[in-house]
């Protein structure tokens, strides 16, 4: 078991309905998830939620690229770029949160990927780690020790932020059975799993707390 105290942060990441199913970028049974994550809402005092918010011109846009699919790779701000289907875009439903999902004790909402030049797959950073969200500071400013992160999508976004997370130095968590994988090949969330555990993030299950 693992008790909750009152400067952990349950870190949300990404939970909009793009990547739920029936979404532009559908991660299979992302929506399980949520009715885990607002009973986990109610254990932490501090609760903030990242987002994907992300203009229709964005270079990570299949669309945006002639002759290009999702799928495919491309270079962006230097770094490969695999390209996906147009998603959570700014002012659409995709890009929104998920109905069902509490939003009433979130302290702020982190949003990423503004930039067109850059994909932004941790809260805290775009992917060339120029970009920064302000996360990381809130986090220090609140006097944050042990971040606690979930969401969506678990070989993405989740990853990328709990790597972010541990980097900075907060003690880091991830609730297992509060996030999915998209799985573009069928083991990448167990991958992204293994990766986490081997830098000392630890892999927990909602059921700890
Ligand atoms: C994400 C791909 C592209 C995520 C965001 O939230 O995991 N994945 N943009
Ligand atoms: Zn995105």
């Amino acid at each position: 078991m693992v008790k909750i105290d009152k400067d952990d942060v349950l870190l949300i990441v990404d939970v909009q309905n793009d990547f739920l199913p029936g979404g532009a970028l559908a991660v299979a049974e992302g929506d399980q998830i949520i009715p885990v994550i607002n009973k986990l809402q109610g254990k932490f005092s501090l609760v903030v939620a990242t987002q994907d918010f992300h203009p229709a011109s964005h270079g990570s846009f299949a669309a945006n690229h002639v002759g290009k699919n999702p799928g495919d790779f491309i270079e962006l701000a230097g770094l490969t770029q695999i390209l996906w289907p147009v998603h959570c875009v700014q002012g659409t439903f995709g890009g929104d949160f998920h109905a069902d999902l509490a939003r009433d004790r979130w302290t702020a909402v982190f949003q990423k990927g503004m930039n067109p030049e850059v994909d932004s797959y941790s809260g805290f950073f775009d992917n060339a780690r120029k970009g920064d969200t302000g996360l990381g500071e809130f986090l220090t400013t609140i006097g944050a020790k042990r971040v606690f992160v979930c969401g969506l999508a678990l070989d993405y976004c989740v990853k990328f932020t709990a790597q972010d997370s541990k980097e900075l130095g907060f003690e880091t968590f991830l609730i297992s059975d509060a996030t999915r994988a998209v799985n573009l090949r069928p083991t990448d969330g167990a991958k992204a799993i293994d990766e986490m555990k081997a830098q000392g993030i630890n892999v927990i299950s909602s059921q700890d707390l």
